[in-house]
């Protein structure tokens, strides 16, 4: 009530926001439903405190409670992603960095200097900015050079990537993507920075509740840090972490602070701890399998109705939208006007600009989030084959849109928040 009684414009549109989001179909394969247990810690006094420094070594008094969630974080994310006792005890855990960018600069600034050369995905075949792409920060300081792709079976080729190793001799080997929608051979990838003499690092951000659940290869064994946001499949706080094998502890927790960050968001640690906990829960391992399931039965649905998919093995899917004479652009937006959300993608070997690429990436976690099965994700696939196929075509658009309405009454979303 305090907000909407001193700031209506913003409780308006918190609570428009809110509809928006009961109205439609979450469907941004990076999107997730946090649950109301991680918003109060969101929305908690925590957000007061300065506590630059890690806990029992801050530079400000008054830490003694910022320091028990920041200790719970660290040991629960620890716990989370150790599959074994052994990986837990040579594991260490920064969760500071305030968001995935964050969190590969500090392990750049960890492991690189200036200028090293290092080898990653290119973002056209479904890299990330911070993997080296020319106008970010990484592509400016750091010498990148990419693999990408097969032409013929879309996936990466190992081979390719140990050729690309062994001519340019990377400081660094990067492995984990934003368009990927298979499984990564992250034992492959170790194999080849060994080979090379090279750190490997992975960016599990997309993929991070798939790997906490065992539904997706681990690669803690074989990567010297893992960096992730905590709020893609792992349905946590927006912000990031990084792990790191014990070696590197003291490099990586001084890149993060004083290196690149300077005062915690302590709120956001807590709700991280929170995350972590609710992912160590038995129905947390059953949503990320119904996760990959779902992502199988879209990809099977969108492919029944004609439509032309990459993937799926993880949580995400590409669809490749050349036959269907559109292109992302109005693709993204014919969807989002009937009320499903999802964004244009550049394919890779796409012919098209960024601005309005040839596919689409759709992904399952939110609606997974919501209670959607496969019964529903058929549903919800026909209706994109439709809407796709139709979208010029008024009524039908009319009609997908009540569907749309039909299918998110049955889940309601954040009930008991009250804005307005
Ligand atoms: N923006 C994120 C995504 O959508 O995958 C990556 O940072």
């Amino acid at each position: 009530m305090h907000l909407l009684k001193f700031d209506p414009q913003i409780a308006k549109a918190i609570q428009n926001e809110i509809k928006r989001s009961n109205s439609g179909l979450e469907m941004i394969a990076s999107e997730n439903y946090v649950s109301e247990a991680v918003l109060e810690a969101l929305g908690s006094p925590l957000t007061n405190k300065y506590a630059e420094g890690y806990p029992s070594r801050r530079y400000y008094g008054g830490n003694e409670f910022v320091d028990v969630c920041e200790n719970l974080a660290i040991e629960r994310a620890k716990k989370l992603f150790s599959a074994t006792s052994i990986i837990r005890r040579g594991l260490h855990a920064n969760v500071q960095p305030h968001a995935g960018a964050q969190a590969n600069t500090a392990a750049y600034f960890a492991l690189l200097n200036p200028g090293d050369k290092v080898l990653a995905m290119s973002l056209a075949h479904g890299g990330h900015l911070t993997h080296g792409s020319p106008v970010n920060f990484s592509g400016q300081l750091y010498d990148f050079v990419h693999y990408g792709v097969s032409k013929k079976t879309m996936k990466i080729d190992m081979d390719e990537v140990r050729r690309i190793a062994l001519a340019e001799k990377p400081r660094l080997i990067v492995a984990g993507y934003t368009a990927y929608p298979w499984k990564i051979d992250f034992a492959a990838f170790k194999k080849i920075a060994d080979e090379v003499g090279a750190y490997f690092m992975v960016d599990m951000a997309h993929i991070a509740g798939l790997v906490a659940a065992g539904v997706h290869p681990d690669p803690m064994p074989f990567a010297d840090v893992v960096t992730s946001t905590t709020h893609k499949t792992l349905r946590g706080p927006r912000g990031a972490m990084i792990l790191c094998k014990k070696n590197l502890a003291e490099k990586i927790d001084k890149a993060v602070f004083p290196g690149i960050q300077g005062g915690p968001m302590e709120h956001c640690i807590a709700a991280k701890a929170v995350c972590f906990k609710e992912a160590m829960s038995a129905s947390f391992v059953k949503y990320q399998k119904l996760v990959v399931k779902n992502a199988k039965k879209l990809a099977e649905t969108l492919v029944l109705g004609g439509l032309e998919v990459i993937g799926t093995e993880n949580h995400l899917l590409l669809v490749d939208l050349t036959k269907l004479g559109i292109s992302g652009k109005p693709a993204e937006k014919v969807l989002e006007s009937v009320g499903i959300y999802v964004n244009k993608n550049m394919l890779p070997f796409d012919t098209r600009s960024p601005f309005d690429p040839s596919g689409l990436r759709i992904g399952t976690p939110a609606l997974t989030t919501r209670g959607f099965k496969e019964k529903e994700m058929e549903i919800v696939g026909n209706l994109i084959v439709k809407v796709l196929k139709n979208s010029r075509d008024e009524k039908t658009l009319k009609s997908a849109k009540k569907e749309v309405e039909k299918l998110t009454k049955t889940y309601s979303l954040y009930p008991k928040l009250e804005y307005a």
